[in-house]
């Protein structure tokens, strides 16, 4: 391998493109109820993301603190355990304190010549973080993918400097998808993996619905505004005409399904151009247009989810509270 190199690619089929964005959006607000909720993704544009570090921060949003907490006792055993030589991270995102703590443990063992191949959809984000970690880790080989975690580019897993390779989705994302598209999604990604590979994933852990709604609906209004942000990112990339201020945040719990949803509640009666797509979408006074889902998993659930795809789980780790969960598979 050539140790102390970046480079970027890009994803093919452009997931991130305008014109995919705007079939999905047309989709969407064309559903009932309208449910922009399969495409989390875009949330994350520049201030999305810039709003999301903030929620990580929040009083009320456990989940980094807690996955961080876990990262830090656990690391190592989890490099030492897997042999990985590769940490390939899955909507890696800045490569923060999570990201840093499996590249030290990544690197110490492996004699400081690693590989590392982060998969996000913002460049600039992949750009940055990959020469800051070259110059904190001069043996690190970067090879950061332009993409949507769902649709991965076959040479994440087929190129790369050392094998085993570590596919770390942190942060609960995985929440994020429907039973149905968590099974696509797994099972797409496991096929890809080659014996020994290991696959860690990090789950939000059920409970009670007061703690897991406070986390999205902070008192400093951050997520109301994360999820506004989606209004406005339609309106700069397809024309549309939404007033921010006229939709309501809400974010309840939803039980039967173990997950938090994320809404926009219309104020008013309102009919809102969306120019690129030759649309106007109507809303009642009241009427909600979903926009996440974050589903909520006990051990039991999180296991059996991995477990479908064939792997073998290998740890699940928690935090102290018990608010988190990390779970290690194996491809046997
Ligand atoms: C980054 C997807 C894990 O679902 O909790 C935070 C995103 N949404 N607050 C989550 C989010 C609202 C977050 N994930």
């Amino acid at each position: 391998m050539t140790p102390g190199r970046l480079e970027i690619f890009h994803c093919g089929g452009c997931p991130l493109s305008t014109s995919r964005m705007a079939d999905d959006v047309r989709r969407g607000l064309s559903s009932a109820p309208k449910d922009l909720s399969p495409w989390p993704k875009y949330l994350y544009d520049g201030e999305g993301s810039h709003l999301f570090e903030e929620i990580t921060r929040l009083p009320e949003y456990y989940q980094t603190r807690a996955e961080a907490s876990i990262l830090r006792r656990r690391a190592e055993e989890i490099v030492v355990r897997t042999g990985c030589r590769e940490l390939v991270e899955l909507g890696s995102g800045a490569a923060g304190e999570k990201t840093l703590l499996l590249l030290d443990a990544l690197t110490a063992h492996n004699g400081g010549c690693a590989g590392y191949a982060p998969l996000d959809v913002s460049e600039d984000v992949l750009r940055k973080s990959g020469e800051r970690l070259l110059r904190e880790y001069p043996g690190l080989t970067v090879r950061g993918f332009v993409g949507d975690f769902e649709e991965p580019p076959e040479r994440l897993l087929a190129e790369g400097p050392g094998a085993p390779r570590l596919v770390a989705f942190l942060g609960g994302t995985i929440g994020n998808l429907t039973p149905r598209r968590r099974r696509r999604f797994l099972g797409g990604l496991v096929r890809g993996f080659r014996r020994g590979d290991a696959l860690l994933v990090g789950v939000d852990l059920v409970k009670d619905a007061r703690t897991l709604e406070a986390a999205y609906n902070d008192r400093a209004g951050i997520t109301a505004r994360f999820n506004k942000n989606l209004l406005r990112v339609i309106n700069d990339r397809l024309g549309g005409g939404f007033d921010p201020d006229l939709f309501e945040h809400r974010a309840p719990y939803v039980a039967r399904d173990s997950r938090i949803e994320m809404w926009l509640l219309s104020r008013t009666a309102q009919r809102i151009p969306v120019k690129n797509l030759g649309l106007t979408i109507s809303f009642a006074p009241g009427e909600g247009m979903r926009t996440e889902i974050s589903t909520k998993f006990t051990s039991a659930s999180a296991r059996r989810m991995l477990e479908e795809t064939g792997l073998r789980i290998a740890g699940f780790y928690t935090d102290e509270a018990r608010l988190f969960g990390l779970l290690l598979a194996v491809q046997p």
